[in-house]
């Protein structure tokens, strides 16, 4: 497979290349591609060193698959002409998520819904890829009618800006603002940017995206999304109103049995997730699960999982595996 990573440079870009190494991918080319300021850089991938290039150029080399993180601009103009030079884009922007012609994938919720005709596959956002992980199995189960959730996110999710406003204010140094407040010591109730309905773009993806992935728009979900000093992973806490009756035992049962989720859950010991453990993990983490006892057939749980990850890389790249394990591509 001739794999390149478009946005190599960045964040998630970078984290890409790990978990394509870490899974062993099967790459026989890598080409590493942003924008013309980083064009000759060299970047490394196994022991070798890769020169990067410029979106043209990568289009002219004729990978199978691109993998996609630059931002929802570069994707808006550059996926379809990939597309059409014959590439299979797995675009982790917010460019092509609510298209209804493009499916929105968590491989262990919906992959069955690809085919060789999915020529850019949308990777979801982070709070929502690791949100359906949990939910996923429960609306099989019992039925989600209700989700309410609040998260608590990284400033690794904003991008290489944000991890720099936050070191120049540990360090009590001025510097540019990712945000319009200080984050050292303070929760900004502000991810992405406001909407005419009142709710950040965020939020409005956390509902969106959810019935999309579940495909069931059905499921009322209100979110509240809060930026926190924190790097390693997002936290969320969700409560849950089933359409049917559910046992605890066996909640954690059903979570403890979906691939890519692992329960950390005992109040005796203190075990629940935490972003500081979370980070480098590829797994979603729920703890913290217990009845809601004021209203029926209700739950609620806390989600932590590292969004660099699953909640952006490792989704994207178990797209790309299940593309090549089904020959979905080329
Ligand atoms: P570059 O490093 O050359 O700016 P992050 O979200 O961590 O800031 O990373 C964004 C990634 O997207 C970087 O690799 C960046 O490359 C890349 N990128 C940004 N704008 C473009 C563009 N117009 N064309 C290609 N790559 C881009
Ligand atoms: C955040 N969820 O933490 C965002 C980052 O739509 O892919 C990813 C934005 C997106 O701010």
């Amino acid at each position: 497979m001739k794999v390149a990573v478009v946005g190599a440079t960045g964040l998630v870009g970078t984290v890409m290349l790990k978990v394509l190494e870490e899974r062993q991918f099967p790459v026989t080319e890598l080409i590493p591609v942003a924008s013309e300021r980083s064009v000759g850089k060299k970047i490394s991938y196994k022991g070798d060193e890769y020169t990067v290039v410029g979106l043209s150029t990568a289009i002219e080399m004729k990978p199978d698959v691109a993998l996609f993180s630059a931002g929802g601009s570069t994707s808006l103009e550059w996926a379809p002409k990939f597309a059409d030079a014959g590439i299979t884009v797995i675009d982790n922007s917010s460019a092509w998520r609510m298209d209804p012609t493009k499916k929105l994938v968590v491989p262990e919720i919906n992959a069955k819904a690809l085919s060789a005709n999915d020529k850019i596959i949308a990777n979801p956002n982070c709070s929502t890829i690791q949100m359906v992980m949990a939910l996923g199995p429960l609306h099989d189960q019992y039925k989600i009618k209700r989700v309410v959730v609040s998260t608590y996110q990284s400033i690794t999710g904003t991008g290489v800006k944000a991890v720099q406003q936050l070191e120049n204010e540990y360090a009590g140094q001025n510097g540019e603002m990712a945000y319009p407040y200080p984050i050292h010591r303070n929760a900004i109730p502000h991810c992405d940017v406001f909407q005419d309905n009142g709710y950040t773009k965020e939020e409005m993806k956390l509902v969106n995206e959810t019935q999309k992935i579940l495909d069931d728009r059905t499921i009322a979900v209100t979110a509240t999304a809060i930026r926190i000093p924190v790097v390693g992973g997002h936290s969320e806490s969700v409560n849950l109103e089933f359409e049917n009756e559910y046992v605890e035992g066996d909640v954690r049962t059903l979570l403890n049995e979906t691939p890519g989720v692992t329960v950390q859950d005992n109040p005796d010991t203190n075990t629940y997730p935490m972003p500081i453990y979370a980070e480098g993990k590829n797994d979603v983490f729920v703890g913290r699960i217990r009845r809601d006892h004021s209203r029926e057939n209700a739950l609620n749980m806390w989600i932590v999982s590292d969004n660099l990850r699953k909640g952006a890389a490792t989704n994207a790249v178990q797209i790309a595996e299940y593309l090549t394990e089904n020959n979905l591509i080329g």
